[in-house]
């Protein structure tokens, strides 16, 4: 098992280790993990291709290490715990023997559907076990995973498909998400209607149980595939290098783009985070409520948890279902002792009141987590005070889909606990902040750009298909350095808070939005021109979505507006739908023609009154306009 950090005097050890020396750091680490062939260098790397490897010319297999390894000493134990949608139904335990026999069987399934090592398999899947059995499965025999959010629509999920060229998609027949039912099989139909030449079959979970239209050629029932197999698979060799997934995540522009990652730098740095951030211990039941298809739920729920030896809970439902008192029901039922979860969460269970929480049992809980925005001041002190009673440290973790794991956190107990700050960056981990020209901000009580500038091992190696656009995105903007895309303050002890991005990326709900995304499908509309949109400070999502649309030919009234509403859900999903639609005569533009955003964001934020020197635009006449029409 690998390492853990019990004290102050510890982390400042430790970190001052990882940076003096990192690769006989990393080495320690990976080491306390199976290797088929032991790696015969730590660290390789150059930023400017960009080229990093870990854990050189080591073989091993990620599920070795999650389950195989676990088998003599908790084989019993609950690995995986799962709460239904509907609190009444059943729960279901894996113990680490059961999930490693089920992981063996879905792997032979695949085996017999063609399946081969560095083959690419998208799921897209309600979040029960077969999912995470599904992940592991892949990996067990080497094919790399791709999950696909299932509310994400049939043009998104036949774009990551293609990207992907995945032969395989696996799905239910429905996904119950509260009292909804969503016709997932549906969905992959229509993604196939779309065209995904490279997909060879459908295999499909019966989940609800209500019926499906059905393809015989392409579409295999789970249960007939899987159930027949037999309970052991070889754990392929794979090299540390290896593709594990990918993730799709937005960007900047409009395309997503396919975050990889590779199996064993990811294993060691999942792990070791996992135990250090939560402080897990043997007998303890975390939580993580993300759904798999983000990156907190690849790297939180299923592999830093199972590499750890812990039981993780997976959550089928949504915190409101059948009230909002579920997620505190769940934390009494199962005596959860870690909660982690995102703002936007807290703050719409906060907006329920304080009576709900009151009622149950939550002294089980000794940790706190929060991830994907930055938590305002009022969501953390409400969850310290009435989740955690003032006794559970709050860790408030910062990362990213391309960093693989938590790379800015507090240690419960072990640092200290300041509302909305992020803390000091984990061993290993060199983060600074730098001014736009690049120039390291060494002082503290500064405001900059987060950038990281040694490589740790879960850090994104390529974007899928496409390395120029990694290198461009990650490594280009400063000199050998990462940049993470997010703006940050230190405050005068060096602790980081981060602020939120600098590009044109907006964070809904904890979901990233890239601007360009939303506007191409708000453009697919066939009477609209043109459309910007900005994100605005928003109660409950933290930021909402705001469009500013020129049509032609459509009326200017709510129709139009939910037509548009429409497009977005179609060609997106429904999370992506602007919260405002403003229609307008013009956008302001530079004389290069680029849309000035800014002035829109400050517009949709409401600070219409500060908007600086407008005089520069190519057409300052249509500003005025916009402020009188906006809401
Ligand atoms: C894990 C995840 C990444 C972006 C990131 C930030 C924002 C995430 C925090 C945060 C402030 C945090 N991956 N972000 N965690 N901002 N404090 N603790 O969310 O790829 O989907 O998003 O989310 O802007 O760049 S992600």
């Amino acid at each position: 098992m690998t390492t853990q950090i019990t004290s102050l005097e510890e982390y400042h050890k430790e970190y001052a280790k990882s940076i003096e020396n990192p690769s006989a750091f990393w080495k320690k680490e990976a080491e306390t993990f199976h290797w088929f062939k032991p790696f015969n260098e730590v660290l390789k790397w150059n930023f400017e291709e960009p080229n990093v490897k870990w854990f050189l010319n080591g073989k091993t297999n990620i599920t070795y290490n999650a389950l195989d390894r676990h088998i003599r000493d908790r084989g019993d134990k609950t690995a995986i715990l799962w709460e239904p949608n509907h609190p009444e139904e059943k729960v279901v335990k894996l113990s680490y023997k059961e999930l490693l026999t089920e992981v063996c069987k879905c792997a032979n399934a695949f085996k017999n559907l063609g399946i081969k090592k560095g083959d690419r398999v998208v799921l897209y899947m309600p979040m029960v076990p077969e999912l995470a059995i599904g992940v592991l499965a892949c990996a067990r025999i080497g094919a790399v995973h791709s999950v696909v959010f299932a509310g994400f629509s049939a043009r998104a999920l036949s774009d990551r498909v293609n990207d992907a060229q995945a032969k395989l998609i696996i799905c239910s027949d429905f996904n119950q998400r509260g009292t909804k039912k969503i016709p997932v099989k549906k969905v992959v139909d229509d993604a196939l209607e779309l065209g995904c030449d490279s997909i060879e079959n459908v295999l499909v979970l019966k989940n609800t149980g209500d019926s499906v239209s059905w393809n015989s050629s392409k579409n295999k029932w789970w249960h007939e595939e899987v159930d027949k197999q037999m309970p052991y698979c070889h754990a392929e060799e794979m090299d540390s290098e290896d593709l594990l997934f990918i993730l799709y995540t937005s960007g900047s522009t409009g395309k997503p783009k396919g975050v990889v990652h590779t199996i064993g730098g990811y294993m060691v740095y999942t792990s070791y985070s996992f135990r250090n951030v939560f402080q897990y211990q043997e007998d303890d039941v975390y939580w993580c409520t993300a759904d798999i298809g983000w990156i907190t739920g690849h790297s939180y729920i299923i592999y830093g948890p199972l590499l750890s030896g812990a039981t993780t809970i997976m959550f089928e439902g949504i915190p409101t279902h059948p009230t909002p008192s579920r997620f505190w029901q769940i934390c009494e039922k199962h005596k959860v002792n870690q909660f982690y979860t995102a703002p936007t969460a807290i703050r719409a269970l906060m907006a329920c009141g304080h009576d709900l929480p009151n009622k149950s049992d939550l002294s089980s809980i000794r940790v706190l987590g929060t991830v994907g925005e930055p938590i305002n001041e009022e969501a953390w002190h409400w969850y310290d005070k009435h989740i955690g009673r003032g006794k559970a440290p709050i860790v408030d973790t910062w990362w990213q889909t391309e960093t693989g794991g938590i790379l800015i956190s507090p240690l419960p107990g072990i640092t200290d606990n300041k509302p909305t700050y992020a803390s000091y960056p984990l061993p290993g981990i060199q983060a600074v902040l730098v001014d736009p020209d690049g120039n390291e901000l060494t002082e503290n009580n500064v405001e900059g750009l987060l950038c990281i500038k040694h490589p740790w091992p879960s850090m994104i190696r390529t974007t899928y298909g496409d390395h120029e656009r990694c290198k461009t995105v990650y490594f280009s903007t400063f000199k050998g350095m990462y940049f993470t895309g997010d703006g940050a303050r230190k405050d005068d002890e060096g602790r980081i808070r981060v602020i939120g991005r600098v590009d044109d990326v907006i964070n809904v709900s904890g979901h990233r939005m890239g601007t360009a995304e939303v506007e191409n499908a708000i453009n697919e509309h066939p009477n609209v021109i043109e459309s910007a949109i900005v994100g605005y400070p928003h109660d409950i999502k933290g930021q909402g979505i705001y469009a500013f649309v020129i049509t032609q030919g459509a009326a200017k009234d709510n129709t139009t507006r939910k037509e548009i509403l429409e497009v977005v859900t179609r060609e997106i999903a429904p999370i992506a739908k602007p919260d405002k639609i403003q229609f307008v005569d013009g956008l302001p533009k530079t004389r290069s023609g680029k849309i000035m955003r800014r002035i829109l964001r400050k517009v949709a934020s409401n600070e219409a009154h500060s908007l600086g020197d407008i005089s520069t635009l190519l057409n300052p006449e249509c500003v005025q306009e916009i402020i009188e029409g906006a809401f």
